[in-house]
Order: C-alpha cells, then sequence, then structure tokens
C-alpha cells in the first residue's frame, strides 16, 4: 500500500475535516464522526408521503439522504393506499424533508448526475421545477461534458450562497459507475478527477466502485484526504435484493469497501426493500453498524 493510501485509510474524519476545502464535504465528514454513522440511504421509491414516513423512522441512522426526486409520485393516498387525487405541492415536500434533516441531523444530496452543457445545468440546477439548488447540499455530475459542468453548477451554486451565506453546496463526480457494462474506463476516471481536482472548493467528492477493488484504489491514489468517496452498489452478502440486479446493478459487501476507502456507503433497495419501517430500520442499523466496524478496523489495521 503506497504511503498516500496509508494516511487515508488511517486518519479519522474530524481530522480530514479540517482539510476539506469545500465546506459540504467539511460538514458531512463532521456529522458521521459525530453521529456515528457513514450510512446513506438511497431513497429511490415512489410516493412522497412513504419518503417521509421512512425518513422518519431511519433519519437517526443516516449520515446522507440520497435522493432522485423526479422519480417521486406526488400524489396523496389514503389509509387504503389508494390515491385521493391530491397532489402535495413540491415546496411543500421539500419543507418536510428539510426539516426531517433538521430534526434527525442528516444532509440532502440529489442524485440529478448533471451531464450538459455549463449554461444548461446551470438553469436546471437553479430553476425548472425542483430548484435543486434550494435544498440539496450535494449534486452530482458527469465529466464527459468537460469542465463547463462544473463552472455551471458552480455559478448556480455561489449565486444562492450569496443570498444564504451559512449554507453549503458541493458536487461530487462519477469517474466510475457500478453498473455491469457500464462504460467508464480508467482513462476516463483520471481525466474526471483531473478536472474536479482543479475546483476544490466546489467539487468535494467521488462515486466509487469496489468491483474491481482497483477502481476504488484508483481514486483514493488520486485524492486528497478532504476528498470524499461514495459508493453505490452496497449490499451485505445475505441481505436479498433482486430488481435492481437483474437490471445491472453490481453489489459488493459494505465492509469491505469501507475497510478498502470508500468514505460513505450508498444503501438503497438494501434498506428500502425491507416490509415494514421496523424492518427498515432494523436494517439500516444492520448497515450503520457494518460500516463503523469497518472504518474502526482499517485505522486499527493500518495505525
Ligand atoms: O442500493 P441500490 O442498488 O438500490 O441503489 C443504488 C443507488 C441508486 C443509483 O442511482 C445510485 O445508487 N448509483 C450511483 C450514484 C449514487 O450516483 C452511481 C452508480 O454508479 N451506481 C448507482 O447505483 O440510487
Amino acid at each position: 500500500m503506497d504511503d498516500f493510501t496509508q494516511a487515508r485509510l488511517e486518519t479519522p474524519f474530524n481530522e480530514r475535516a479540517e482539510m476539506a476545502e469545500n465546506p459540504a464535504a467539511r460538514d458531512l465528514f463532521m456529522l458521521m464522526h459525530e453521529k456515528k454513522t457513514n450510512l446513506a440511504l438511497a431513497a429511490d421509491f415512489y410516493g412522497i408521503q412513504k419518503l417521509l414516513g421512512v425518513i422518519d423512522a431511519i433519519g437517526p441512522e443516516i449520515a446522507l439522504l440520497k435522493t432522485h426526486m423526479d422519480l417521486m409520485d406526488y400524489g396523496l393516498r389514503n389509509e387504503k393506499g389508494e390515491l385521493t387525487g391530491e397532489v402535495m405541492p413540491f415546496d411543500e415536500a421539500i419543507s418536510a424533508l428539510e426539516q426531517a434533516a433538521e430534526d434527525h441531523n442528516f444532509m440532502i444530496f440529489e442524485d440529478r448526475k448533471f451531464v450538459d452543457i455549463g449554461g444548461v445545468v446551470k438553469r436546471q440546477y437553479t430553476g425548472g421545477h425542483f430548484r435543486i439548488v434550494e435544498w440539496a447540499h450535494f449534486v452530482n455530475a458527469y465529466g464527459l461534458a468537460g469542465p463547463g459542468t462544473i463552472k455551471g453548477l458552480r455559478e448556480g451554486a455561489d449565486e444562492y450562497l450569496a443570498k444564504h451565506p451559512d449554507e453549503v453546496r458541493g458536487l461530487i463526480m462519477l469517474p466510475y459507475m457500478t453498473p455491469e457494462g457500464n462504460l467508464t474506463t480508467h482513462e476516463f476516471a483520471q481525466g474526471t478527477m483531473d478536472m474536479g481536482l482543479k475546483h476544490p472548493e466546489f467539487v468535494m467528492g467521488w462515486i466509487g466502485t469496489g468491483n474491481p477493488v482497483e477502481k476504488l484504489q484508483h481514486e483514493m491514489q488520486v485524492s486528497p484526504l478532504g476528498i470524499i468517496t461514495a459508493t453505490p452498489g452496497c449490499k451485505l452478502p445475505a441481505n436479498e435484493v433482486v430488481e435492481n440486479e437483474r437490471l445491472g446493478q453490481v453489489y459488493t459487501d459494505p465492509k469491505f469497501l469501507v475497510e478498502n476507502g470508500a468514505d460513505v456507503m450508498i444503501v438503497g433497495s438494501g434498506i428500502y426493500k425491507k416490509e415494514t419501517p421496523a424492518d427498515q430500520v432494523a436494517a439500516a442499523q444492520i448497515y450503520r453498524n457494518a460500516g463503523q466496524e469497518a472504518l474502526a478496523r482499517r485505522v486499527a489495521e493500518v495505525a
């Protein structure tokens, strides 16, 4: 193991917080350190009421809520689960999410995967129906369309932050992806990270994959300690999730991922596919504990 990777593995999150140039990364490091969780819930299910219910139960276990607000259905349902014809206004849904984030102390990451010219991503980020910049601490983007994507998003964030100086915003890039057959290569990943590292005040981390582990190692070798690596495709071996796998998702054991350098474990179906809220909370706790054990082990093994 090279010295750089070793330092990354053995440095606790509260120390890495001080090395983060992006304030949102700093806050996430400190939150993970103080709340003792590096779990992100990928809330990829339909129904805003369900999302708010799940978050109320699982909020205490997570550091980060990862949303896809464009796959959510805003129709309200009665006790039988039937649509009533009423729709929750988007602003109301966001206020409820923000309240849950404050009550349970987690941050919000809208998984919008921006990829377009700078002027367009800026408008997609700040405007339209979702006005993402107003409520998401983090968003993600590809390097495919060049540095204009980062610059456009950064301008959007800066204009928002000028009016809301107490808030933080950060961008996560996608050097690699998890699904089978995806086209991310070593060169693509390197190019994405080179591009991101030129904007350390805004680009605060990477999405990574532990399959194969060399891809995670590549991200670690290139990244200063203040940069966060978050890995989706996380599932404990005993936990069956069929649907996403059928459509190409590749899963890796979260303990392996964290021991090998992933800072945040992004878990979706492994938690929300559990039938009852109690089962979902229990699953979240299992993942959270696995993450904490792996973090403790990686510091101890290296030290
Ligand atoms: O645990 P899952 O498989 O149910 O959910 C994984 C989540 C989904 C994906 O949109 C997301 O992680 N994801 C990403 C992200 C976070 O950008 C990148 C990737 O390569 N693979 C992946 O699954 O919400």
